[in-house]
């Protein structure tokens, strides 16, 4: 017998970041975070659950995957199938719309696509459940934190809770209120130190920890303050310190390390001039790689854009308005995604 599920999760980019776990094989994160997520970058992944397979096959943009990538993805399914005494192996196939040059990571969209495809596959019934979504983002935890957040579109808190049940996350805002990102790309290499390292190492090493953790309460109190009061420049300048804060930790760390590259400190400089001497609202933010997010508002998004163009060229430069939560797909959709994908070479 086959079921299938299809799911579609965006990306998302942190403005409270999160940085250290409490228990790495819960993923349970030190501190709440808060994000916002992005229209122009996606995942798409369809589950077929099949008794004649022998094993999970997992294939990438069309291309069977090796042994390692297919068993992070095996051990993730096992937290749906293993409770449920499943015992169907499955042909997982993925979509990643976000550019490989662009340098983002897509473990965000991806463990909240697999996760949003594979209870459906699993015949879930979900709708019992008063918080679906958020029962969901869980499960999405225990392949990548940061994609909790992606099961939700616009302004979404991950409360980091007590415990694995409810370490989860909670739509914010829908952020349909003038809100943009252009995304810098520095460099879009892969990182030398990846995040789970770099925040494992932060959190033995660091003597900034304790004042990051603490700091990062007051920052998301304030940032959802600022925006229930869509209140742009403090929620901007609430992103623009939380995010310098984690950096800061990094630096602090033995041994110390830095994601900054010198284009890195161009484009900050860059938002600080749009802002202080042209007059428009921009903030900038950074997560574990060299590349910049510039917050500013949808309607300045061209002029903001357009303003980089001096120093950056046109195909490092991506402006994205806020993104959907996960939702289903149907076949239709499906097949239209990969003729989307094959057409555009992504
Ligand atoms: C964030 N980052 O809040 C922070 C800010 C990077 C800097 O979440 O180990 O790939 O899989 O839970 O989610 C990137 O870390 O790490 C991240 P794991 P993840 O977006």
């Amino acid at each position: 017998m086959k079921t299938t599920g299809i799911a579609r999760a965006h990306t998302n980019i942190a403005l409270i970041k999160y940085w250290g776990k409490k228990d790495k094989a819960l993923f349970l994160p030190m501190n709440s975070s808060l994000s916002l997520t992005l229209e122009a970058f996606y995942t798409d992944t369809k589950i077929t659950l099949d008794e004649t397979l022998e094993k999970d096959e997992f294939y990438l943009s069309n291309v069977l995957q090796q042994e390692a990538e297919t068993q992070k993805i095996s051990k993730f399914l096992d937290l749906f199938r293993i409770p449920a005494k499943e015992t169907r192996f499955a042909r997982i196939e993925s979509y990643n719309f976000v550019p490989t040059a662009a340098g983002l990571a897509s473990s965000a969209s991806a463990f909240a696509a697999l996760a949003g495809a594979m209870h459906q596959a699993m015949e879930w019934d979900l709708s019992r459940s008063h918080m679906p979504a958020q029962k969901l983002s869980t499960y999405a935890r225990r392949g990548s934190g940061s994609s909790t957040r992606s099961l939700f579109g616009g302004f979404v808190e991950w409360n980091q809770g007590t415990n694995s049940e409810d370490s989860m996350a909670i739509p914010i805002d829908d952020a349909s209120w003038d809100i943009g990102m252009l995304i810098v790309v520095v460099n879009g290499a892969a990182k030398k130190i990846s995040s789970r390292v770099g925040m494992e190492q932060t959190v033995a090493t660091s003597p900034f920890y304790p004042a990051w953790v603490e700091s990062a309460k007051t920052d998301l109190e304030e940032i959802k303050t600022a925006i229930q009061e869509k209140n742009f420049t403090r929620m901007g300048e609430i992103a623009e310190f939380n995010g310098m804060k984690m950096h800061a930790t990094m630096l602090a760390s033995q041994p110390p390390f830095c994601y900054f590259e010198p284009d890195s400190l161009v484009a900050q400089q860059q938002v600080v001039y749009l802002r202080e001497v042209l007059g428009i609202p921009a903030y900038y933010t950074m997560d574990a790689g060299p590349n910049v997010k510039v917050l500013c508002k949808a309607s300045d998004l061209d002029k903001v854009r357009d303003h980089f163009k001096q120093y950056f060229s046109s195909e490092k430069l991506i402006s994205s308005l806020p993104g959907e939560a996960m939702r289903t797909l149907t076949e239709e959709e499906w097949q239209e995604s990969i003729q989307h994908f094959n057409q555009k070479g992504i």
